[in-house]
């Protein structure tokens, strides 16, 4: 049975990544670290209804003695190093604090590896954040780099270091750039499920207003749940190396908004405020991505279409709001 190291597993892409090795014969053991809260750390892991098959282990990304306990007493096959300040305005707040899990926090698991278990497959959540000020109109592995946030700035960093660790040592060490990836266990903070679950509270007579920032804005999203197939896939490979995770469409914020909106049969424009307060001080106005590669060399594609995963996000908010409710 293989055993996989996840990083991260607390958050989005860290259950849905447990539950797709869970299927696949895994044992999993996920990294978290201690918080006082421990009663609802691992409620994306219980939502998928997992929380009792992956064993969880206290360590934190700025430890490095932390990680190497927990790689010498696991002895994992693969590592996923999901864990990050992943939420880009906050990046501007916390500048050094998100350059240090987002950045550093990525060499120090890298290095925990390299001196413990150096034959482990490794895999780095990188972002197609980094592409930020976009130097082409899609956005393929070829394509220059120009962060525009500190988070961008951080990820910059550990995806150069997973890509000089792979060429230094020898080291089985991948990059997913991954595009936008959503879902109904997307934090409350992302726009996405800020509309789903704005909407639902709109509907259901909670609120009648949704503030957001700049709706110009335009992404490439895709469903967590493919994108983590794709995560593994590389580490499948004989060879480690960097892919463009992505749909090839692109949608504005506003357009987004229009659909969760209309799900419930409600027009966007009559709940929708605009505020300065969350317009960000260096945007990135559109993400588009190639994923010509994963497709050709992993024979990955999405398989979730934006409508679809926009009404399963909307479902999820209003049984949410409906249980409180009725608590
Ligand atoms: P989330 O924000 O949902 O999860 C982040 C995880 O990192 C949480 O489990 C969090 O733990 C953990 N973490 C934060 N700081 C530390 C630390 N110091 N030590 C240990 N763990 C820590 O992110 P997603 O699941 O959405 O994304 C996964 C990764 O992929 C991130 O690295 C993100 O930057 C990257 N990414 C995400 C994309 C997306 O669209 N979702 C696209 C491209 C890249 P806790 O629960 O305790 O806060
Ligand atoms: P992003 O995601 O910054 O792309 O990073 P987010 O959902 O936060 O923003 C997307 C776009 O929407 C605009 N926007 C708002 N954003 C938020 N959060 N709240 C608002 O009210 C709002 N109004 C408009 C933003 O300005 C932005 O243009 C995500 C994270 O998961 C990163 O970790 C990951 O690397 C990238 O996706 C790819």
């Amino acid at each position: 049975m293989p055993t996989a190291l996840i990083t991260g597993v607390t958050g989005q892409d860290g259950a849905y990544l447990s539950r797709f090795l869970l299927e696949r014969g895994y044992r999993v053991v996920g990294l978290v670290r201690r918080s006082a809260s421990s009663d609802v750390m691992a409620e994306r892991l219980r939502w998928l209804g997992i929380v009792d098959r992956v064993e969880l282990v206290d360590a934190n990304l700025l430890d490095l003695s932390s990680l190497i306990r927990v790689i010498q007493t696991a002895e994992p096959d693969e590592v996923y190093n999901l864990a990050a300040q992943s939420f880009v305005a906050a990046s501007w707040q916390q500048p050094i604090l998100t350059g240090t899990i987002t950045g550093i926090g990525a060499v120090n698991v890298m290095e925990a590896i390299r001196l413990v278990r150096p034959q482990v497959r490794f895999y780095q959540a990188s972002s197609s954040e980094m592409f930020g000020r976009v130097q082409e109109p899609v956005q393929s592995e070829r394509t220059p780099f120009y962060p525009r946030s500190p988070y961008a700035c951080a990820k910059l960093y550990a995806h150069s270091m997973t890509v000089n660790y792979r060429e230094s040592f020898g080291m089985h060490a991948s990059s997913g750039i991954l595009f936008n990836h959503e879902s109904p266990l997307r934090g409350i903070e992302f726009v996405t499920r800020k509309i789903t679950d704005g909407v639902a509270r709109i509907k259901l007579g909670l609120t009648r207003h949704l503030e957001l920032g700049n709706l110009d804005a335009s992404r490439d999203w895709g469903h967590a749940q493919d994108y983590v197939a794709a995560m593994w896939t590389m580490l499948q490979q004989d060879t480690p190396d960097d892919y463009v995770i992505a749909t090839g469409r692109t949608m504005t914020v506003r357009d987004f908004c229009s659909l969760a909106f209309a799900h419930v049969k409600l027009e966007a424009d009559e709940h929708v405020r605009l505020s300065n307060d969350l317009v960000r001080p260096a945007e990135v106005n559109l993400l588009l991505g190639d994923p010509t590669k994963a497709r050709d060399v992993l024979g990955w594609t999405p398989r979730t279409s934006l409508e679809s995963m926009v009404a399963e996000m909307v479902d999820a908010d209003l049984a949410r709001h409906r249980a409180r409710m009725a608590a």
